[in-house]
């Protein structure tokens, strides 16, 4: 049976599992839940993601959800060798990837999911955003960035010098900070725009990035 991924196409979480299942070549079905008209809350869905947000998933029975939870489950029922997540009997490549992995969710999706909230969201929800939340915002997304140039001017990904999921799990944010929210956070930093570019341009991202 197709893996499910109920979400909606336009989901920055939706789209973080599904780039590691294009990455894999994992078929899937998009089972629409629409967040703008509150179905993440439906009694239905609440049963499958009891916070009631996307995405969640279903695989042949198996239940799930929390989108980077999701990206380890697919990477280690159809991705074994792919080197997306390490061998953990390499002690070090693993523990090298979940720091890599505990820098995304700590030092940049808190800070880069408000930025998109105030510049992207709230704009097209007639909200206004708030100017100084923003400039504090983008202050501290600069000072996180320095240090990820500090890294990658030393290896080519997050985690080392293989591409992991913890390098996927930015597409879906930076994309929207760069594109969606033309900020400028990325060419003055060579290494951070060597690694976005690298990243990006995979085809497994080109095939999601606007819609999953
Ligand atoms: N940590 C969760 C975050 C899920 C999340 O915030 N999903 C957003 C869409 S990207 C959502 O459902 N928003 C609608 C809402 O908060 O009501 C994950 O990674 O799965």
């Amino acid at each position: 049976m197709t893996l499910k991924i109920y979400g909606i196409n336009f989901s920055s979480c939706t789209r973080r599992v599904a780039v590691v299942c294009k990455e894999l070549n994992v078929p899937y079905e998009l089972v629409t839940v629409d967040i703008l008209k509150g179905e993440q809350r439906s009694a239905e869905h609440l049963v499958r993601q009891p916070f009631g947000v996307i995405p969640a998933i279903e695989d042949d029975g198996f239940e799930l959800f929390e989108s980077r939870a999701i990206g380890r489950y697919v990477v280690a029922k159809y991705g074994k060798g792919s080197g997306l997540v390490p061998d953990p009997a390499d002690i070090a490549a693993t523990a090298k990837f979940e720091q890599a992995a505990s820098i995304e969710n700590n030092n940049f999706d808190p800070h880069a999911g408000q930025l998109i909230l105030e510049l992207v969201i709230k704009p097209t929800r007639g909200i206004p955003s708030s100017p100084e939340r923003v400039k504090e915002l983008q202050a501290t997304m600069a000072s996180k960035l320095d240090a990820y140039e500090k890294i990658l001017s030393k290896q080519k990904y997050l985690a080392g010098d293989t591409l992991t999921i913890a390098d996927l799990f930015h597409l879906p944010w930076l994309y929207g900070l760069t594109e969606k929210a033309n900020l400028d956070l990325i060419p003055s930093r060579p290494n951070v725009a060597r690694w976005y570019n690298d990243i990006s341009s995979r085809p497994a991202w080109q095939a999601v990035k606007d819609f999953a």
